[in-house]
């Protein structure tokens, strides 16, 4: 209900008098709708959510106090002419980022005079601060990445694939209660770990690789997100340790340094100047990290073109990272929560140091 209230806060700040929802994430976080098809229409004053006969039982029950549950019988082009009709709607704003292109043009088609206008992260903005079931739902989703990732581990041998590596974080993440994983597992060995997002193939461990794995679950439909990179049954090379222990300073750096209140382009300098000026810029090809929740990627983001504030209580990853292309990349990803007295706590307790990452 709360959410709604926030929500409704935020469409009277942008003067926005409509705002049609489609985008599940979305859908689930304000009306806990689970379903494949429902979507809402929000006012300042007040929320509907449509759907068919499928989920209508189910959705009044499940549905804020705040909000009128409504039937899509046979015909939802009359249904929805109705609709605004009665609540004399003239201008609608859409999820521009989500609603198809035909999608829209049915909306537009079904109700001509009315005004049609995309917008951005409307309802993310209200997402992206979390409450604390939603903190400790991404605790719990975390916890099982982590007992997950340690499970995995002791079956890395010689000959192993990294596709057998990657299902066994399935099987595990599943059976240490996960609801699935939150994306598919990045697997790297050897030179392959160069590759930031390498696709699992059918490449086999051998003495001597690095072995990069990123992976997450969702627990209650929160994502986790951890990213760490080991030496298999080898000391790692001077230059490995060099780039790992770097790697490791940046991340160790913005971890201590991000706040609330600051800019994506902020908190992504903490660890991308520090990185520049050991000479490996142009080795580090990814942003810094993101925001976390219903979705894997979600606003805030950390990179050099958000220029957005991080609001209190939001969670982001870490996740600095170099490749030294045909042999190597580390990567070192963790989960933070930003909170609202200027600190931040490490949500990630997955052990990082080199030693640590030294596979006997
Ligand atoms: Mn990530």
């Amino acid at each position: 209900m709360q959410r709604i209230k926030d929500l409704q806060k935020l469409l009277k700040e942008k003067r926005v008098s409509s705002f049609l929802i489609t985008h599940r994430p979305n859908l689930k976080y304000l009306f806990n709708f689970y379903g494949t098809r429902g979507m809402a229409l929000v006012t300042q004053k007040q929320a509907f959510f449509l759907t068919d006969a499928r989920y209508f039982n189910e959705i009044k029950r499940i549905l804020p106090k705040n909000v009128k549950a409504i039937e899509i019988e046979k015909n939802l082009q009359e249904l929805w002419v109705k609709f605004v009709k009665k609540l004399k709607i003239k201008k609608c704003h859409f999820e521009e980022n989500y609603m198809t292109v035909a999608q829209l043009k049915f909306f537009k088609k079904a109700t001509r005079g009315i005004e049609f206008k995309g917008v951005q992260n409307l309802a993310e903005e209200i997402r992206a601060i979390k409450d604390s079931k939603e903190i400790e739902y991404t605790k719990k989703s975390q916890e099982i990445n982590e007992k997950t990732l340690k499970e995995v581990l002791k079956n890395l041998k010689i000959g192993i694939t990294e596709k057998e590596i990657s299902t066994l974080i399935k099987v595990y993440g599943l059976k240490f209660n996960a609801d699935e994983t939150s994306f598919k597992p990045i697997v790297a060995f050897g030179k392959n770990s160069a590759i930031p997002h390498h696709e699992c193939d059918e490449t086999k461990l051998k003495k001597g690789d690095t072995v990069l794995i990123d992976m997450g679950m969702k627990f209650k439909g929160y994502c986790s997100d951890m990213t760490r990179t080991f030496f298999f049954k080898s000391k790692p090379t001077k230059l490995q340790e060099k780039i790992y222990n770097l790697v490791l300073s940046a991340q160790e750096k913005t971890i201590l340094n991000a706040r609330a209140k600051m800019t994506g382009k902020h908190v992504d300098n903490f660890a991308r100047k520090m990185i520049e000026k050991a000479g490996y810029g142009k080795n580090y090809t990814h942003s810094g990290g993101h925001g976390i929740g219903l979705e894997i990627h979600e606003i805030p983001s950390t990179n050099q073109e958000y220029k957005d504030k991080f609001p209190s209580n939001c969670i982001i990853t870490v996740e600095p990272g170099i490749y030294i292309e045909n042999f190597f990349g580390v990567r070192i990803e963790d989960m933070i929560i930003l909170d609202s007295h200027g600190n931040n706590k490490n949500l990630t307790k997955m052990p990082k140091n080199l030693k640590s990452a030294i596979i006997p």
